[in-house]
């Protein structure tokens, strides 16, 4: 019996690791500037937990999770190694929280375009997501 449930649950993880990205946006980037940070909201309709471990896109050297911390008065970004996604939850990044962040970009984002990313799941595996770029700030 033992067996017979560790293979059932083998089986089963692919159709549990179900992730869906909604809004995934960044902004236009002025010239020369080497960053831009993106956003987007995870949803996990898996009964698992999920985490999102990487991210990376052509259009930048790399692609980091930063949170932003309080620090008295002043908002800092720090790097994590990953976002944790709730069994049947969600995680949502955006301005003034969690974020990705695009390193090094390769050449300015312009409004209107989209910027793939593939984004890497602990349990989910590898997803391709288009960023849709909105107006500079
Ligand atoms: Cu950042």
């Amino acid at each position: 019996m033992r067996y017979a449930l560790l293979s059932l649950a083998l089986l089963a993880t692919p159709a549990f690791a179900q992730i869906e990205i909604d809004n995934a946006w960044t902004r236009a980037t002025p010239p020369g500037a080497k960053t831009a940070a993106g956003y987007m909201t995870i949803r996990n309709q898996s009964s698992l937990p999920d985490r999102l471990i990487g991210a990376a896109s052509p259009l930048a050297a790399r692609v980091e999770m930063h949170v932003h911390l309080h620090d008295g008065d002043v908002m800092r970004m720090r790097q994590v190694k990953g976002y944790d996604i709730p069994a049947n939850g969600s995680l949502e990044l955006k301005s003034g929280g969690a974020h990705l962040m695009f390193v090094d970009v390769k050449r300015p984002f312009k409004e209107g375009e989209k910027i793939p990313v593939t984004l890497r799941f602990e349990r989910a595996g590898e997803m391709k997501v288009e960023f849709r770029v909105g107006r500079l700030n």
